[in-house]
């Protein structure tokens, strides 16, 4: 029995119970015979919840990218690595093998180094997904820079927060992208946030949609040009396990974003294993995530999981509805994809249009789907299974996170028999718990409470760059010894597990985790705002919309408040990017407080959510009158 590939449910059962019996020796074994490594470890795992503090595969030497790309060189060299699918049909996919791919890492890597970028240096990437996106990740961990990936939907101000946060000296970028019909100006993007920022010394700029831009002397530089005269082969940095991989930024609930570390082995080790498990990949599939490289979801199911196993991974640059909402069908046809995995957003935008655009395309390759990025409704599940798996096809619905690396709760598909909504069961080596909100685990099934992990797995991110403290007050600090996620969940009669949804300030808006802190703060800068409340309320494509509550300084102003709420959603864009804008915005006279002056936000997400019967009491408020109006007053 390979413990690496798990084919039957019972197999499930024999590996979980060893892996929860003795993890150590489970992943060292996982470890020892999968991957390459310079320097073996000298101790599996050491582990302090408390601290928090944990390392795993402590002291062994490796490079991720010789994982990725160098052992496959001889035995599959030709094998296509990555298939890229433009943005528009007419411009031709490229296939990329694992010699081209490797060389082209190697000559990046190579650029990097001559434009003074070495082990622990910090690169943001901000680039379209176009293949120099995957390459350039994998030029960094080639030398040991820590790439921090900021998904290129995100405003000039969010670049610039990210990047001083981490005191990038470079940014690789492109002089704009293709999204649908439209064109953005990403380079335009990286001049305003750079006005902020004093780190970076060189902005390395890949040549795209091929219109002018301004290039900075001594600072900005053509990529194509320095990739020509590199050189093909960059012998790998030797890492330690523990070195950081990547930083990736994710929301919290105060307004500061939080780059969540990620480090080499552990990480590599978990992302592969489950990605050759959770897909059922086999030797010559051709798998498509539909994720941005931006999101933790395409680290990890883009890139690095998929090359570890020597797969063909598909990068799509372009979007669901160009130049019709039959294109992820007609991808799937053309490169006879074999494993789909998006997100319930996508697909609830998708049926919205019918079935007859799926209907036109020959979808019989596909032989896995999945979900991945907030709870997929049972409708959208449905519609899902009968006409794009054709009942076929197992959906996986996968649960994770930016900070745990990898999937986490998931049926294996074709093991685990499959239940609408649910995630069904933990991961091999994944603890869940579920807890009351006095602290305490709810043991046995059909228990509903807060979603903690009790011991780590291999990718749980290792801090959050330069604050450990908040990685310790925001994950080990709810609850004892425990990581906590910040989800809701329940577990039925079977142990099967149903995430709920947030319990937190963060809301998923297709797919996109936003806080609401940084959202508020952004309207708070509008000089007419004197304070503002955000929530979440259900949207049919969405999953969730956002609903403001915002008060103004001056309540009897004449103002149009249609121009408000078009400047407020203006800042939101500049702020943040247009992901964050405000479906609904209500002017209130006041927000409901606490005696002690917090907003009470379950208030008002009852009144978004049409749901004003469930109030509860509200005479403990400091302004119980506030709510009157507001009810009256709802949009
Ligand atoms: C991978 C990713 C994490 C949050 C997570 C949860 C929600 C993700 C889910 C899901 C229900 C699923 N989430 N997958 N909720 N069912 N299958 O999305 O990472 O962007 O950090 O978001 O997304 O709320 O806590 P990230």
């Amino acid at each position: 029995m390979s413990n690496y590939h798990i084919k039957q449910f019972e197999e499930y059962f024999q590996v979980y119970r060893k892996s929860i019996r003795n993890p150590e020796q489970f992943w060292e074994e996982i470890a020892e015979e999968h991957f390459v490594w310079r320097k073996k470890w000298t101790n599996v795992l050491s582990w302090d919840f408390k601290k928090p503090e944990i390392k795993w595969f402590e002291d062994a030497k490796l490079n991720i990218t010789e994982n990725c790309l160098d052992r496959h060189l001889r035995a599959q060299g030709d094998k296509t690595a990555i298939i890229f699918e433009p943005n528009s049909p007419d411009e031709e996919a490229q296939h990329i093998s694992y010699r081209q791919l490797h060389e082209k890492v190697c000559r990046f890597a190579n650029v990097l180094k001559e434009n003074g970028i070495g082990k622990g240096d910090r690169v943001c990437i901000y680039l379209p997904m176009i293949p120099e996106l995957a390459i350039s990740v994998l030029a960094c961990a080639r030398i040991g820079a820590i790439h921090s990936v900021v998904f290129a939907g995100f405003s000039a101000t969010a670049l610039s927060t990210r990047i001083n946060d981490s005191d990038c000296n470079m940014v690789i970028t492109s002089d704009g992208s293709y999204r649908g019909a439209k064109t953005i100006d990403l380079k335009g993007i990286v001049d305003d946030a750079l006005e902020e920022c004093d780190c970076v010394d060189t902005v390395l700029v890949a040549k795209r949609i091929n219109t002018d831009i301004n290039m900075k002397d001594g600072r900005d530089k053509w990529l194509q040009p320095l990739l020509d005269e590199a050189y093909h082969d960059c012998v790998p940095e030797i890492m330690d396990a523990e070195d950081p991989l990547f930083i990736l930024y994710t929301s919290g609930s105060t307004g500061k974003p939080k780059g969540m570390v990620h480090t080499t082995a552990g990480y590599m080790v978990y992302t592969a294993y489950t990605f050759k498990n959770v897909f059922q990949y086999r030797e010559q599939d051709v798998y498509w995530c539909t994720a941005d490289i931006g999101w933790i979801t395409g680290h990890s199911y883009i890139v690095y999981g998929p090359l570890a196993n020597g797969a063909t991974t598909l990068m799509y640059e372009g979007v669901p509805s160009y130049p019709d909402f039959g294109r992820f069908w007609q991808i799937i046809e053309k490169h006879k994809v074999n494993q789909f995995y998006t997100a319930p957003t996508a697909i609830r935008a998708l049926a919205k249009q019918g079935v007859e655009l799926v209907e036109k395309y020959d979808l019989s390759s596909l032989k896995v789907l999945g979900s991945v990025g907030e709870p997929i409704n049972e409708e959208a599940w449905h519609w899902y299974n009968d006409n794009v798996g054709k009942r076929k096809s197992p959906i996986i619905d996968s649960w994770w996170q930016t900070e745990t690396g990898g999937i986490m709760i998931t049926p294996i598909p074709y093991v685990t028999p499959t239940k609408p909504t649910y995630a069904t069961l933990p991961f091999i080596g994944i603890q869940p718990a579920i807890m009351d909100e006095n602290g305490d685990e709810l043991k046995g099934n059909q228990v509903e409470g807060r979603l903690c992990i009790k011991y780590p797995w291999p990718s749980i991110a290792r801090t959050i760059w330069g604050n450990h403290q908040r990685y310790k007050d925001t994950y080990f600090s709810v609850f004892e010894n425990m990581y906590f996620t910040g989800d809701g969940a329940l577990r039925d009669e079977v142990g099967y597990y149903r995430i709920t949804g947030r319990v937190d300030d963060v809301i998923i808006v297709s797919g996109h985790n936003l806080g609401t802190a940084p959202i508020e703060d952004a309207i708070n800068e509008h000089q007419a705002v004197a304070e503002s409340a955000i929530v979440g309320f259900p949207h049919d494509v969405k999953g969730n919309a956002l609903y403001g509550y915002i008060t103004l300084k001056d309540s009897g102003e004449s103002r149009n408040h249609d121009n408000l709420r078009k400047e407020i959603n203006q800042l939101i864009t500049d702020r943040i990017g247009p992901i964050a804008k405000l479906d609904k915005i209500q002017f209130t006279v006041g927000l409901p407080k606490t005696r002690s002056g917090k907003i009470m936000r379950r208030i008002l997400r009852k009144i978004a959510c049409n749901e004003t019967d469930q109030l509860g009491d509200t005479s403990t408020l400091l302004n119980p009158e506030v709510v009157e109006e507001i009810i009256s007053n709802v949009v």
